[in-house]
């Protein structure tokens, strides 16, 4: 019988074992800001500031947070329409989201997408979607893009466990494939699709590396409520996929949700107990406890990062509610790329004035 090698000379060290205590408590600060940040967007929701759909991040911090994290800053983004973590973890100035939530023309988007539409493009961040599954076919147009320029970028491409089982999905994982292209699809399993348990509408739920298997296609598994765990599961995949040669890949993030589907969710699908026993494994508390556990980090640091969130989310709500309303001439501008057909304020066909077409 062969020696055996040692197990510790083979074991690798775990990428965020080069993270220094800096990098850790950055990693922190934006999941706290996140956190922070949607308890204002639930407040002023509920203040009729916010208007539309708003669906929140709470609970699934560390995902966004650990694979951002884990890519080059021009890595593009792409997910669905539970997006503001991924636009703050991107760098988004949270007065921007903020006031886009607002409808304000300070919003990243002009106050004209809203909630479920963060872009940014200056950071590599295409949205927020609203269609479910169908940020995957543009996804993959933007690894298409990728490739075809040669360029040495992984777009990270988000979806919940509801997109699954859309045919957009599966499309593009079919074309992903087959053209290698450099992206990696992110299922954000929080188990639930609105109300419904993965369970009861997903094959192969316990398993969705089967999904992937489908189209040949490698496939890894973090615990999405674990930061570390997280950002070592990207580090190695994006490293894997960069450079357009392995072709795509497949990660199921482990993840839930504490709050409703949207704002407005009864939550009659799951109990309070099943919510209060995932709230025991909170990404923020059980990283903070690692950190003062290891001592790199102290209670007072830790402190003043939540004050800085609780501030940085206050200024983010005043910031809005002072901006400007969006004016009727911002109808016109950003519907097509080139100014044609050259509508101006006036122009609208018949049906469309207040005065004809009733
Ligand atoms: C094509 C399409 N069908 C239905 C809906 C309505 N809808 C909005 S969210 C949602 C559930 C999606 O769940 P999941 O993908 O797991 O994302 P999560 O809300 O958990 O983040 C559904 C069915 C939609 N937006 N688009
Ligand atoms: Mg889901």
């Amino acid at each position: 019988m062969t020696a055996l090698t040692s197990e510790k000379t083979s074991v690798r060290p775990r990428p965020c074992e080069s993270l220094d205590a800096g990098a850790l408590l950055e990693l922190l600060r934006q999941m706290m800001l996140i956190r922070r940040f949607e308890e204002r967007c639930a407040q002023s929701y509920q203040q009729a500031k916010i208007g539309g759909f708003c669906h929140l991040y709470i609970g699934q911090e560390a995902t966004a947070v650990g694979s951002i994290a884990a890519a080059h800053p021009d890595d593009p983004v792409i997910t669905a329409y539970r997006d503001h973590g991924h636009a703050l973890a991107r760098g988004m100035d949270p007065r921007y989201a903020m006031a886009e939530m607002f409808g304000k023309i300070t919003g990243c988007c002009k106050g004209k997408g809203g909630s479920m539409h963060l872009f940014d493009r200056r950071r590599q961040m295409y949205g927020g979607h609203a269609i479910v599954g169908g940020q995957c076919p543009m996804g993959v147009g933007i690894a298409f893009a990728i490739k075809y320029l040669s360029e040495k970028k992984v777009c990270l491409c988000y979806l919940g466990d509801g997109a699954l089982n859309q045919g957009a999905f599966h499309e593009s994982m079919n074309l992903a494939a087959i053209w290698k292209l450099p992206i990696v699809f992110v299922v954000e399993n929080n188990m639930y699709s609105m109300g419904t348990h993965i369970a009861r509408g997903t094959s192969m739920a316990h398993d969705l590396s089967a999904k992937a298997g489908a189209y040949g296609m490698e496939f890894q598994r973090c615990n999405g409520m674990d930061v570390l765990d997280t950002y070592d599961c990207f580090k190695e995949v994006l490293d894997r996929v960069r450079g357009g040669e392995h072709g795509p890949m497949m990660v199921e993030a482990r993840t839930y949700r504490y709050k409703g589907h949207s704002m407005s969710d009864p939550q009659k699908y799951r109990t309070k107990e099943e919510v209060a026993q995932h709230e025991q494994r909170d990404p923020i508390n059980s990283f903070v406890n690692h950190l003062i556990d290891q001592r790199l980090a102290t209670q007072e640091q830790i402190d003043e990062l939540d004050r800085q969130a609780k501030q940085a989310a206050l200024d983010a709500v005043r910031y809005a509610d002072e901006s400007p309303e969006v004016t009727a001439e911002e109808l016109y501008t950003d519907v097509y790329s080139q100014p044609f057909p050259p509508y101006k304020l006036g122009d609208l066909p018949p049906m469309c004035r207040e005065d004809e077409g009733r």
